[in-house]
C-alpha cells in the first residue's frame, strides 16, 4: 500500500492566519480533473466502503478531523485528517473508509479523473478478486 501523508506547502502571515496550495503534478503526482468535498457529516459517521481501480487521490481536510481507514487487501493503516496543511495520497485499489471524528468536518479530494461509477468497487469480495486477478 502506498498512501503517502505529505506536508501541503502553506505560507502563514503574522496575525493573519495561514494558506496552504498545492499544485498538480508539481506537489502531488497526477494532474488534478475533479474537486470535490464531502460537508454536513455527524461525529461518529462512517462513508467510504469502495476502492478505485485507476483514480488517484489527495484527501486533506480543511476543517475538523476525518479518520481515513485503508486497505490493500493485505496490509490496513489509517491516517488521521486533522491538520489543513497535511495531505493524504492514495493510489488506486486502496479499499477505504472515512470516520467522522468531529462534526461538521469537510473532507476535499482533488481527484485524477472526471466522476466514473465504473471505477468504483463498491463489494470487499470483488475488490479481494480485483486485486489478485
Ligand atoms: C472517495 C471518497 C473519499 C457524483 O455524482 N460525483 C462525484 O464526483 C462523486 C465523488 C460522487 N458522486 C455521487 C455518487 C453517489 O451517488 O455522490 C454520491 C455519494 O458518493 P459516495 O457514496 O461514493 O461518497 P463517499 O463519501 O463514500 O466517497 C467519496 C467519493 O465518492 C470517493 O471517490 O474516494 O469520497
Amino acid at each position: 500500500m502506498y498512501p503517502k501523508l505529505i506536508d501541503l506547502k502553506t505560507v502563514s502571515t503574522p496575525n493573519l492566519g495561514s494558506l496552504s496550495f498545492f499544485e498538480a503534478n508539481h506537489d502531488i503526482p497526477f494532474p488534478i480533473k475533479r474537486i470535490y468535498y464531502i460537508h454536513g457529516v455527524a461525529k461518529n459517521i462512517q462513508r467510504g466502503a469502495h476502492a478505485h481501480k485507476q483514480l488517484k487521490q489527495l484527501l486533506f481536510c480543511p476543517y475538523g478531523s476525518v479518520k481515513i481507514l485503508m486497505d490493500d487487501g493485505h496490509y490496513k493503516a489509517d491516517v488521521i485528517l486533522d491538520d489543513p496543511s497535511k495531505g493524504l495520497i492514495i493510489t488506486p485499489c486502496v479499499w477505504r473508509d472515512m470516520l467522522w471524528l468531529v462534526e461538521n468536518s469537510v473532507l476535499c479530494v482533488a481527484a485524477s479523473d472526471y466522476y466514473d461509477e465504473g471505477d468504483y468497487i463498491r463489494d470487499y469480495n470483488e475488490f479481494i478478486t480485483w486485486i489478485n486477478r
